[in-house]
């Protein structure tokens, strides 16, 4: 007889911890897992404030709203993550390629961790020796593997992440506030969403799917927002869940051309006298802000973009746009938020400085209830000390970042033209995204492959997940004479590796501090090792420490806490015990004390929020306090002088005025313009290769994904979540496709197979496949998986700091066998 669920719960034991993985909910969600036998059997939410309510704003005050004391609590990735760390696919011990296969097929067999360090570091040495600095390479920037190489002194990094890099582009150009360091231009927050703003404009963001914050918290905080008579306004090409649940209006807008609509939204602002004049002639440079004006009025090129110029373009009625306008102008202020998603595609940059300008224009910036300027929640400077290694310090060797980290495979590939003269070192430079000493070029020679993440330290699945065409990472992997990598499961990009590391799931088998900031739900909390590690699993710091080691590197450098391997648990915690000190040490000199470590790590934790008199808004230095900018006019700019100044292009790093790098600027910036202007991007709806393929392609976030975490766990899949693509119904009619009818979809870089989803919820003309299905490849290069990636890249020529996460394809049905 099978045990009742009070028998197999007998005995268990409750461990608070915190959900780690890289949705917008960032380690601000909090799960109360049941542990019995070194096993978690089950997950609960967070029940730390409010027990047993259901409804919490029942029981709340404002001001507890505000101070967000309420339960962090997960989503149902959240609540089904515990049995992703027993996935049959786990990998527990070191593999290597078996031998006599090839790479892709797949077969591995353990070895130990020994031979698996030795052989990483001999073949790292053997690379530099015969090829030199430039031959290591791995596509992200991976501040871990970074540092490692800049202590090593050889190594070469990517640039740029797959996010949100036009907006932290933008941030620098117009603003002056570096991109990396969020504090300086993150704002906005669901708090201060819910207490100041008079409406809510959801501007290419589904808050029921995309989280901001712990889980569906800030979908929530717009409901009851809702709830208190405020309109909400949802603008996307398609009728999205937030379009369908939050919303009083629904806009559907031709994915790549918003920034016509901000553009047209200014030109009513201009006409109907509804900008800031105060605003503007305080914060804003003029000689800039005149261009625009004039651009936008059609003063020099006789072309106004006004709501009926934007009309054409955007497939959004004029009075809409007008309305709409007027609306944001008078009824302030109005939550005006355009997500990175907007900016996701080529001339991202012009999108981003589009709405910088428009919420400029409207005297956004930094106001209460207004919303942010770049995109997202506030990121208040609260410390916690760094993780005690592996970043920071001079070193000699400063690790040259010689491509756009999507375009890494082209890197690699279009190398051989440069060599033979086919192509110019020029265009090779622009065409990958360059950023380094154009002399670096003649000895760069990509041989060893260390596929390190980019927000996590372990690797990413990048041939499903990163943006560039898998097709073309597959061809590129097959130049490379070593491929290592280190991760908890395995994945389409492992398939190619010579040798693959285990590493500990760092959320459930590592003890560690973390802390929140996304959407304004700031919390410190503890991951407290809930359960202990698998097979011969090992912490990705430990594994990046052994290899340098092996490389000769001093140890105390990589991890000042590192005494002996026997005493690396103690080691560790001694560091997360100094990070959480700094927190500490920060509320004690404002008077508030916070729970000591032995309370913290039992369960106990840092509600930010509470500490703080008002929602966080962005700005207010330079708003509120009246400090300068950091651009050189210490203004708002619009316009660049940086970007005109063609003297400037090509030559390497760029630097701003006042010395500081750029981190998103390629050598070569492509055509992007001074100031953010209008045309039909590349690769966008009004492209001429929508004669070859005519439907424009979305890959956006899924709920039941983190990008490819989870595509395989089976309590998230079939009828939970079938992969499909979505096509409106004219568009299926027209090439003979019915509901669930198998099609391929193809462009010029690659084809995937899969279901079709026939609805009216998509624009005609668009079609939708959610990001971080997994590349299953048969033998004619298919992918059966249908991962997104398969199908993105190629050539755009503009400035390469966008992400691109769409492309043109197109569709017919699939008549061939399904593997
Ligand atoms: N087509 C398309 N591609 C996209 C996007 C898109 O919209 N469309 N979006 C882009 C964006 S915005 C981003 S940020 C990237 C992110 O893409 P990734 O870099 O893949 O994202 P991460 O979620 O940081 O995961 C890194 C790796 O760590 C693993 N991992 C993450 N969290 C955990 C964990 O808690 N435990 C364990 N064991 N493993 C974990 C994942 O399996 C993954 O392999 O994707 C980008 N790629
Ligand atoms: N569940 C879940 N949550 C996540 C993540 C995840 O993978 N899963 N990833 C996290 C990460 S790293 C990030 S960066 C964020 C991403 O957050 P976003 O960038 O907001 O996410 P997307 O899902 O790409 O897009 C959101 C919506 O924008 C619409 N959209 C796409 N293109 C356009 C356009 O050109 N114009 C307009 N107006 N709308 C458009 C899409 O149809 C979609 O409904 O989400 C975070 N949260
Ligand atoms: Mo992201």
């Amino acid at each position: 007889m099978s045990l009742g669920i009070r028998d197999k719960h007998q005995g268990a034991k409750a461990v608070y911890t915190t959900c780690r993985c890289n949705c917008g909910g960032n380690e601000s969600c909090v799960l109360k897992a049941w542990v019995k036998d070194d096993k978690v059997i089950a997950v609960e939410p967070d029940d730390r404030y409010n027990r047993n309510v259901g409804r919490e704003d029942s029981v709340m005050s404002e001001q507890d709203l505000i101070k967000n004391r309420l339960q962090r609590r997960p989503c149902v990735m959240g609540m089904a993550f515990h049995k992703y760390i027993y996935h049959p696919d786990r990998i527990l011990y070191p593999l290597k390629r078996a031998p006599g296969t090839e790479r892709g097929e797949g077969k591995f067999v353990r070895i130990s961790w020994d031979e698996a360090l030795d052989t990483i570091a001999s073949e790292m040495n053997r690379a530099r020796k015969e090829y030199g600095p430039y031959s290591i390479l791995t596509p992200y920037i991976n501040e871990t593997a970074d540092f490692l190489f800049s202590c090593w002194g050889a190594g070469v990094v990517g640039w740029g992440q797959c996010s949100y890099d036009a907006q932290r582009l933008m941030a620098h150009v117009v603003a002056g506030a570096k991109g990396f360091v969020m504090s300086e231009y993150y704002s906005g927050s669901a708090a201060d969403m819910l207490a100041n703003a008079k409406n809510i404009v959801l501007w290419g963001w589904d808050p029921t799917v995309a989280h901001q914050g712990p889980a569906h918290q800030f979908a929530w905080f717009v409901k009851l927002a809702r709830e208190r008579g405020k309109k909400v306004i949802v603008i996307d090409p398609r009728f999205s869940c937030a379009a369908r649940t939050l919303a009083d209006q629904w806009i559907p807008i031709k994915p790549g051309t918003d920034h016509s609509m901000y553009m047209a939204m200014a030109h009513v602002l201009f006409q109907e006298h509804l900008w800031d004049k105060e605003f503007v002639a305080k914060f804003v440079e003029p000689i800039g802000f005149e261009k625009w004006r004039s651009y936008v009025l059609g003063i020099e090129d006789g072309v106004k973009k006004d709501p009926e110029w934007a009309e054409v373009r955007c497939a959004v009625p004029a009075e809409t746009i007008r309305e709409l306008a007027r609306l944001v102008g008078t009824e302030r202020p109005s939550w005006l938020w355009s997500h990175w998603s907007v900016a996701r595609k080529s001339d991202g940059e012009h999108m981003s400085g589009a709405f910088a300008a428009l919420q400029a224009m409207l005297g956004y910036w930094g106001t209460p209830g207004a919303g942010p300027a770049f995109g997202t929640g506030p990121w208040r400077p609260i410390p916690i000390g760094s993780r005690g290694l592996m970043s920071g310090g001079e070193h000699e060797y400063k690790v040259p970042q010689l491509y756009r980290s999507h375009d890494w495979a082209e890197a690699v590939l279009l190398l051989d033209k440069v060599r033979s003269g086919e192509l110019s070192g020029k265009e090779y430079m622009r065409t990958v995204g360059w950023k380094a000493d154009p002399s670096i070029l003649k000895d760069f020679n990509p041989k060893v492959l260390f596929w390190g993440g980019h927000a996590k330290p372990h690797a990413t699945d990048h041939v499903s997940i990163n943006c560039s065409s898998s097709n073309r990472q597959v061809e590129a992997m097959k130049k490379m004479e070593f491929i290592f990598t280190m991760h908890s499961i395995h994945n389409s990009t492992n398939l190619y590796a010579d040798i693959i590391l285990p590493a500990r799931d760092w959320m459930w088998e590592e003890k560690g501090v973390t802390k929140s900031q996304y959407g304004g739900f700031e919390s410190i909390n503890y991951c407290p090792e809930v359960v202990p590690p698998p097979g011969e699993t090992k912490a990705w710091a430990w594994v990046y420490i052994k290899i340098g080691q092996r490389l000769g590197i001093d140890t105390k450098k990589l991890f000042s806490y590192y005494s002996t391997d026997e005493n690396w648990e103690k080691d560790w915690e001694r560091c997360q015990k100094d990070m959480y000190q700094r927190a500490v040490v920060y509320y004690l000199k404002q008077g508030v004390t916070v729970p000591p470590w032995e309370e913290f790590i039992q369960g106990k934790f840092i509600n930010c929020d509470e500490h703080e008199e008002k929602p966080h808004t962005g700005w207010d230095a330079q708003i509120k306090e009246g400090k300068p900018f950091r651009t050189e006019s210490k203004k708002i700019e619009i316009y660049s002088n940086y970007i005109a100044d063609e003297n400037k292009r090509g030559k390497g790093e760029h630097y701003d005025w006042s010395g500081r790098l750029y981190d998103n600027l390629p050598a070569d910036w492509g055509d992007m313009t001074p100031l953010p202007t209008y045309r039909a991007i590349p690769r966008g709806m009004d492209d001429e290769l929508t004669r070859k393929y005519p439907l424009f392609l979305l890959t956006s976030h899924s709920r039941y994904r983190v990008h490819s975490l989870f595509w395989e766990h089976a309590w998230l899949r079939d009828h939970v979540y079938q992969h499909r693509v979505w096509i409106n119904a004219a568009d299926a009619k027209a090439r003979g496709i019915k509901n669930n009818d198998m099609i391929m979809v193809f462009n010029e870089q690659g084809k995937v197979v899969m279901p079709a989803y026939v609805t009216r919820r998509m624009m005609p003309g668009t079609v939708l496949m959610h990001s971080g299905g997994k590349v299953i490849h048969d033998q004619s290069g298919i992918d059966f998986g249908a991962s997104p990636s398969t199908l993105l890249g190629g050539e755009t020529k503009s400035c390469k700091a966008s992400a691109r996460a769409t492309s043109l394809v197109e569709i017919e049905r699939y008549e061939g066998d399904v593997k």
